[in-house]
C-alpha cells in the first residue's frame, strides 16, 4: 500500500553491528540527559502545553465559546493548552450572517480569552463549502467570487496580527478516488478560487501562516492525499502564498490512524510548508486509543516542520462525535489513558523545529488593503 519506503526498512543488519551499539548507547545517554534537563524547567513534563513547548511545539484544542462559563472546562483549558481554535465562531455563517455585515462578538471573546491566558489562536476557517450564511445561496459566478474574496479580506483584516495560522480554505477536495476538487459553489467560481483566497488572506494579514486544511488526507496512499499534495506542490512552484497544511485527523474504524502517517507529514513538509495536526480525535477507548494517540504525537515530533497538535474538543462530551469518546478527558474532566500516552510521547522528545525565524506576528504599520474585489471575470474551467 505505502508508496514510500517503510520506516526502518533495511536497518536490521546495521542495528546488530557493535559500533552501532556504542553509538546507540551514547545517544541513549544524551536522551537521558535531555530528559533530566527538561524535567528541571518549570511545569515542563506535567501539562500538554508545557511539554509541547519544550519541544518547540504547541498543544491546542477547539473551543466552543459558550462553554467558557463552565468552570471545569475552563480549568482544563487554561491548565493544559497553549493554542485554541474556534470550533464554530469564526466560520462564514458566524462572522458574516448578512452580506457585508460582520459579527465578531464570539470570535473576539475567544481571542480575548487566549490573549489573557497566554495562548495563541488558529483561525478556522475563512472559506468552506459548509456553514456558509444563507445569503451565499443566491449568488454564483463573479458575484459569489467577489463576496468570497471580500469575506476573506474583511475577516483576516479584523483579526490581523492576532492569528498564528489561518485555515484559509477548508475541505476543498473530493472524497472519491479521483484526487480531484470537490464540486462546490466555491469551485464553480473558477478553478483558481483557492489561490485567489490565499493571496487575499496574505494581503490582509501578512503575519499569519496560511494553511490549507482537510480530512482523509492522512494516508499517503489515498487519492485525496495525493490531490492535495499536487496542489501544494503546484502552489509552491508558482509562488502562491501557502505556508502550511492542516491534517484534521479525525480517526475512527472507518478511517483509522494509518501506519504511513509520518510519511505523509514528511512528504508535505518536504515541499517547503509547515504541517499541523488541526482537529485530532480518535474514537475508541483504553490502550488501543492511547496507542494511536501516542503514535500521532511521536509522528508530529519526528517531523521538524510539524508545528503542533490541536485536539477537536476537551472532554469526550464536548466532541462532535461524543458517542465515540474520542478525546483526552472523560465527561467529568478526568485524564484518560490517551492523555497519558500523549504527555509521555511529548516528554520523550523528537526532532527540534527548524532554527530559521518564523514569520513575525507583529502587524505591519501600513494601512490594511482595501476590500476592492477583482474586476475581471474568473475562469470557469477547473485546473
Ligand atoms: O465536523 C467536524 C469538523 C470537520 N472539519 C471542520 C470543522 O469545522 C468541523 O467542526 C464541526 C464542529 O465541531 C461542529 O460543532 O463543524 C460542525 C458543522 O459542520 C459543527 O456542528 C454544528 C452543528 O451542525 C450545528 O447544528 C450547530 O448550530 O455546530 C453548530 C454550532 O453549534
Amino acid at each position: 500500500m505505502d508508496k514510500v519506503l517503510a520506516r526502518g526498512s533495511g536497518s536490521a543488519a546495521a542495528r546488530s553491528r557493535p559500533r552501532t551499539a556504542v553509538v546507540a548507547m551514547v545517544a541513549g545517554a544524551a536522551v537521558v540527559a535531555a530528559t533530566i534537563a527538561v524535567a528541571t524547567s518549570a511545569s515542563a513534563g506535567t501539562t500538554l502545553g508545557a511539554s509541547a513547548a519544550e519541544q518547540g511545539r504547541y498543544f491546542g484544542t477547539a473551543v466552543a465559546v459558550n462553554k467558557l462559563s463552565d468552570s471545569t472546562y475552563v480549568g482544563i483549558l487554561n491548565r493544559e493548552f497553549n493554542m485554541v481554535t474556534a470550533e464554530n465562531e469564526m466560520k462564514w455563517d458566524a462572522t458574516e450572517p448578512s452580506r457585508n455585515q460582520f459579527n465578531y462578538t464570539n470570535g473576539d471573546r475567544l481571542v480575548a480569552h487566549a490573549q489573557a491566558n497566554g495562548m495563541r489562536v488558529r483561525g478556522h476557517a475563512l472559506l468552506w463549502h459548509q456553514q456558509q450564511p444563507g445569503w451565499t445561496g443566491s449568488l454564483s459566478g463573479s458575484a459569489l467570487r467577489e463576496a468570497m474574496l471580500n469575506h476573506v479580506t474583511q475577516v483576516a483584516t479584523h483579526y490581523r496580527g492576532k492569528i498564528y495560522s489561518w485555515d484559509v480554505v477548508n475541505e476543498a477536495f473530493d472524497d472519491g478516488n479521483n484526487g480531484a476538487r470537490r464540486n462546490s459553489n466555491l469551485q464553480q467560481t473558477g478553478g483558481d478560487w483557492i489561490e485567489a483566497a490565499f493571496r487575499a488572506a496574505r494581503a490582509a494579514d501578512p503575519g499569519a501562516k496560511l494553511c490549507y486544511n482537510d480530512y482523509n488526507t492522512d494516508n499517503w496512499s489515498w487519492a485525496k492525499t495525493q490531490g492535495v499534495y499536487n496542489m501544494v506542490r503546484d502552489f509552491k512552484s508558482r509562488g502562491v502564498p501557502i505556508d502550511c497544511v492542516g491534517f484534521q485527523s479525525h480517526f475512527n474504524s472507518g478511517s483509522p490512524y494509518p501506519s504511513n502517517y509520518r510519511t505523509t507529514l514528511q512528504n508535505f513538509a518536504a515541499l517547503g510548508v509547515d504541517v499541523q495536526i488541526t482537529e485530532l480525535d480518535i474514537e475508541g477507548s483504553g490502550s488501543s486509543q492511547a496507542t494511536s494517540y501516542g503514535n500521532v504525537t511521536r509522528d508530529c515530533l519526528a517531523v521538524a516542520r510539524c508545528n503542533g497538535i490541536t485536539v477537536w474538543g476537551i472532554r469526550d462530551t464536548d466532541s462532535w462525535r461524543a458517542s465515540g469518546t474520542p478525546l483526552l478527558f472523560d465527561g467529568s474532566g478526568n485524564k484518560k489513558q490517551a492523555y497519558t500516552a500523549v504527555l509521555n510521547a511529548l516528554n520523550e522528545g523528537g526532532t527540534p523545529p527548524p532554527t530559521t525565524a518564523p514569520p513575525t506576528s507583529t502587524p505591519p504599520t501600513s494601512a490594511p488593503p482595501t476590500s476592492t474585489p477583482p474586476t475581471s471575470e474568473p475562469p470557469t474551467t477547473p485546473p
